[in-house]
This record gives C-alpha cells, sequence and structure tokens, in this order.
C-alpha cells in the first residue's frame, strides 16, 4: 500500500512572536526580528517541496483530526494541560513552560492538532491503511516533559502517539528513535520507568538540553536499560551518524523486537543549521531512514512512522525532508538536492577516530536491551 502523509494548514499558523530565539528585550538588547528561529516558515517550506516536487502524488494524504484530552493526559498532567489551555486564550497566548518557548493565542489547537496528527499517523499504519507514515507536525514535541512544555514544545507528540499505540491499539512495544540533534529528554521523562517504550536518542552532546542526555541515563526500575542516550560531539556527519546507526541503534531495536517504530525526524543535525554544530545533509538522512525502513520489516511488519520535530535552515530543511519522504515511498521524483554542490564540498562526511570511541562507549549498552 501507499505512504501516508500528514500536514495541516495550521501548522504553518504557530505564532513564535517576536524575538529570534531570545524573547525580544530592551534590557538584553535582544531586537526584536519577527522571524524567530523556530518560525513555522521552515516546515511549510518542506510541505511545498513535497508538493512542487510532484512527491505528494504518490502519497495518501491523511487528515490530522484534533486528539483529544484524554489522548494527552496519557503522557502530561492535567495541571500542564490546563496551563496551556488558559494560557491558549489569552489574548496574546502564552509559553509553553521554559520561558523561551512562546505560543500565540489558541496554541492550545494547533499543539492538539500536532499531538492528533501524531495519533493519525500511527492509527493508519497500525490499522494498515498504508505502508508507513511521515507527520509533518508543528509544533514539536520531543522536549515537552509529563509536567512542562520545554524547547519550542508543547505536548509530547511521540510520547502521546507511542502512549496510544499500547493503551488503544494494543502494541505491547514501541521503539523511539530519535534523531534529532537535540536530546530526547521528553520521552525519557515519561517513559524512562516501563520497558514498554525504548527510547533511543542519538543527539550532539550537551547542546540542548544541556545537562541531560548522557550515556549514563539509562532508565530507572523496569525501565532500567530502556532509555538509550547516543551523544555524539560536534563536528560529526553522516559517518558518525551512519557508524551510530549500524552499532548502536538498528541492534538496540533489533533485540527489543518492537510492534512499531516511531521516528522523532529533526532536520537540525544538517550542517546548514543555526541550533546546533552537525554536518548532516539530505543523502545522510536519506540513508538512516533507508536502515529504518528496512529495519521495520524485518521487526515491526514494516510499521515506522516518522514525525517532524526540530530543523531550523529554511533554505536546506526542504531538502533533508524530500528525501526522506522519497526514500520511506520508494519513489524517486528525480529532484535533486541543489545544496549538495557547495555543501557536499565543505567535507565532514567521513567518521573521525574520536566520534567512533564516543559511539562505541554506547555500543555496550545493547546487550541489556531483551
Ligand atoms: N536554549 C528541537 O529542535 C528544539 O529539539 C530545540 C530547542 C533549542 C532551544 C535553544 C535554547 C536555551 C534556552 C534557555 C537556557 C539555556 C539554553 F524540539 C525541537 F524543536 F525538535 O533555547
Ligand atoms: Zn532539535
Amino acid at each position: 500500500s501507499t505512504m501516508g502523509y500528514i500536514w495541516n494548514t495550521l501548522y504553518g499558523w504557530t505564532d513564535t512572536g517576536s524575538g529570534g530565539l531570545l524573547p525580544p528585550s530592551t534590557d538584553s538588547l535582544t531586537q526584536p526580528i519577527g522571524h524567530h528561529v523556530a518560525h513555522p516558515d521552515t516546515k511549510r517550506r518542506m510541505h511545498e517541496l513535497i508538493s512542487a516536487s510532484g512527491l505528494i502524488d504518490s502519497l495518501k494524504q491523511i487528515d490530522a483530526a484534533p486528539a483529544a484530552e484524554a489522548d494527552i493526559l496519557r503522557v502530561h498532567d492535567q495541571s500542564h494541560y490546563d496551563r496551556i489551555l488558559a494560557e491558549s486564550a489569552l489574548p496574546k497566548g502564552g509559553d509553553a513552560g521554559d520561558g523561551v518557548s512562546p505560543f500565540g493565542h489558541g496554541g492550545h489547537r494547533i499543539a492538539m492538532l500536532a499531538a492528533g496528527g501524531a495519533i493519525e499517523a500511527v492509527r493508519t499504519v497500525v490499522e494498515g491503511q498504508v505502508s508507513n507514515a511521515y507527520a509533518l507536525i508543528n509544533p514539536p514535541g520531543h522536549h515537552a516533559e509529563r509536567s512542562t512544555g520545554r524547547g519550542f514544545c508543547t505536548f509530547n507528540n511521540g510520547a502521546v502517539a507511542a502512549a496510544y499505540a499500547r493503551d488503544v491499539l494494543g502494541l505491547k512495544r514501541v521503539a523511539i528513535v530519535d534523531w534529532d540533534v537535540h536530546h530526547g529528554n521528553g520521552a525519557q521523562d515519561i517513559f524512562g520507568g516501563t520497558a514498554e517504550v525504548l527510547n533511543i536518542s542519538v543527539h550532539q552532546d550537551r547542546c540542548f538540553p544541556s545537562d541531560s542526555g548522557f550515556r549514563e541515563e539509562r532508565g530507572h526500575g523496569e525501565g532500567f536499560g530502556y532509555t538509550l542516550n547516543v551523544p555524539l560531539p560536534p563536528g560529526g556527519g553522516s559517518g558518525a551518524y551512519e557508524y551510530a546507526f549500524d552499532t548502536v541503534v538498528l541492534p538496540a531495536v533489533r533485540a527489543y523486537k518492537p510492534d512499531l517504530i516511531i521516528v522523532a525526524s529533526g532536520f537540525d543535525a544538517s550542517i546548514m543549521d543555526p541550533l546546533a554544530r552537525m554536518m548532516m545533509r539530505s543523502e545522510g538522512f536519506r540513508s538512516l531512514v533507508r536502515k529504518l525502513v528496512d529495519l521495520a520489516a524485518e521487526v515491526s511488519q514494516g510499521r515506522l512512522v516518522c514525525l517532524q520535530e526540530g530543523g531550523y535552515s529554511p533554505i536546506y530543511v526542504p531538502f533533508c525532508g524530500l528525501a526522506v519522504i522519497e526514500e520511506m515511498a520508494g519513489v524517486s521524483t528525480g529532484t535533486q538536492d541543489a545544496y549538495t554542490p557547495i555543501l557536499g564540498a565543505m567535507g565532514g562526511d567521513k567518521l573521525l577516530e574520536h566520534e567512533r570511541e564516543a559511539i562505541d562507549l554506547a555500543s555496550v549498552l545493547v546487550s541489556d536491551i531483551h
């Protein structure tokens, strides 16, 4: 069957405020700019390339339904949900929780549509209506913890979808593979105590949050071993990521044998990204998702769902997204990554010794997964 794809016009309507990254302030002299790094245009532009390339004609477009309050409450506190709802009703909106994650009036509705998009992607894949799915949702989710939003994230879309798969669709085991360049602290907070969800985060070491994502954080109680962090030194490219996938991510998911693989798919490990210092290009992301498509065929009946997380280069994120979705769909539009001649000449693809050493330290943790 065909691949599922989700985008909603309202995902392009998040109001990230008039600051660039920090709130504008005459005290700190952070000037207003009107185009926050997480401005939704980057994701809308990715959707437009999926459309303009013609790839969209090969995809089954699925409508996002808003999540229900009960869907959110599987993984978040009532107080967090109520605060978002209340601040969303204010004329100028509010903040997801950390003071650097602004949302506008009505932001609650968009966040519910993002979580609902994640649910619909998972539901249609598990019910067999589509072979696999990419949900280009916004706002992102992977930093949102049980009791608070954080890092541009309001509700943890991936966790909401994983809990839905478990509680509503009856799946026993869900693996989350988080290749967003930042640490997947939200799922670690929410699922750290259970073996029913395997949470693997491959990220730039101490980029964001700067105080989590260490290899030593392995989950607790029954969940010990089912949180797996793979921090990478800054500067890594496809060589480091492919080695991390081949020696840690794939063996871990094989050992776990999930019923579903959810990918926290950010494109902020790209060489063009302002919020991290890694050097991936679109072909690198294509090869990572190829590995996961094959892995899903082997362990999870092909069930693979990508959920959009970060990515802050308006010009380059679209090409990364196109490569990933083409590969999942098994379709080539013949579109070239227009930036390959420039970015490929910069180097950075080769696995370096210090990267190998860091990844090897994580690969020993796989043996505790059963
Ligand atoms: N740093 C994401 O891409 C979000 O993972 C990344 C968020 C980076 C925020 C950078 C930032 C601070 C702020 C305050 C104090 C210290 C550091 F969730 C995704 F969108 F996917 O604000
Ligand atoms: Zn990120």
